[in-house]
């Protein structure tokens, strides 16, 4: 099996990783969970971040099919639709965001926002094939997190989304709106279904106790044996008696107002008022 070569771009203000995966032989690749930098405090954006992932695909000369997200994120802006300006590629997604954009169009009171999830280019059910170049890829639905968390399986490689975290950090919280301790419960032991040298790459590190840098990339065999949350030792009811304890300790990620609103709508802005100035809403005790 060939085997992907993958680039990771660290963003620290958010703590996620988005990757370039690409095959060594035809040089196509999929840029996955891209972020768009944001801060709340000014309402601006930019492409600093994205910018560092378009240089390295021009740099290689690569050629992007694919802009995978592995869910709708609540924690930083996507910025799918500027990897699609600048390098192409087509905006995919778990099919279970309309799920998501269901809950959500009530919340912000979105009257336009579709909940078919057609603002993606792409939907992927459970089990779906798709292909990296000449690299076979496939989709496992791994719920629990967020109702249409995915995880991406390109040759050896497999991005989790927030599913796992690094062994000494654990796993995703699954108190949002849709999410489900069972569930991720079960996604997770799919995960570590896979072959024991599978790759699995983080979506977000957030260091953890006695580790002082940040990393993001494990195997399923490293998993099994010594992930705190979730191992070979662990039932699903102890998995599901932590998470649940954990999570009811948890604050809100700072940007989940503003990511989800944009996210729902696979990275769009809001159009702009007749002003020329795009607005984001901040529900007041609606979440
Ligand atoms: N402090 C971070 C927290 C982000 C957060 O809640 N991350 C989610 C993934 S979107 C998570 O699963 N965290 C796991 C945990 O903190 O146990 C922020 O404000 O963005
Ligand atoms: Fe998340």
């Amino acid at each position: 099996m060939t085997k992907p070569d993958v680039s990771a771009f660290f963003d620290e203000a958010t703590f996620t990783v988005t990757y370039v995966v690409s095959d060594p032989t035809t040089g196509r690749a999929a840029v996955v969970d891209p972020v768009l930098d944001f801060d709340p405090a000014s309402g601006r954006t930019s492409t600093t971040s994205a910018d560092e992932v378009v240089a390295f695909v021009e740099d290689n000369k690569l050629g992007v099919d694919w802009i995978l997200e592995t869910h709708v994120h609540a924690d930083h802006l996507s910025a799918a639709p500027y990897i699609h300006e600048t390098l192409g590629g087509k905006a995919a997604i778990g099919k279970d965001v309309t799920a998501v954009q269901k809950t959500f169009k009530g919340v912000f009171n979105l009257k336009d926002l579709a909940t078919d999830g057609s603002q993606f280019e792409h939907l992927f059910a459970d089990a779906d094939a798709f292909s990296v170049g000449s690299i076979e890829a496939y989709v496992i639905a791994t719920p629990g997190h967020t109702p249409a968390c995915v995880t991406y399986v390109i040759g050896d490689a497999a991005f989790v989304g927030d599913t796992l975290f690094m062994p000494d950090f654990g796993s995703a919280r699954t108190d949002f709106p849709g999410g489900s301790a069972p569930q991720l419960y079960e996604s997770i032991r799919k995960i570590l279904a896979l072959p024991d040298n599978t790759r699995l790459f983080m979506c977000h590190d957030y260091k953890a106790p006695g580790r002082d840098v940040f990393a993001w990339e494990t195997s399923v065999a490293e998993q099994r044996a010594n992930n705190i949350h979730i191992n070979d030792t662990v039932s699903r009811d102890e998995f599901v008696a932590m998470r649940e304890g954990r999570d009811s300790q948890l604050g809100m990620p700072k940007l989940i107002l503003p990511s989800l609103q944009v996210n729902l709508r696979a990275g769009q802005l809001p159009e702009p008022e007749d002003n020329n100035i795009r607005y984001l809403k901040l529900p007041l005790d609606a979440v």
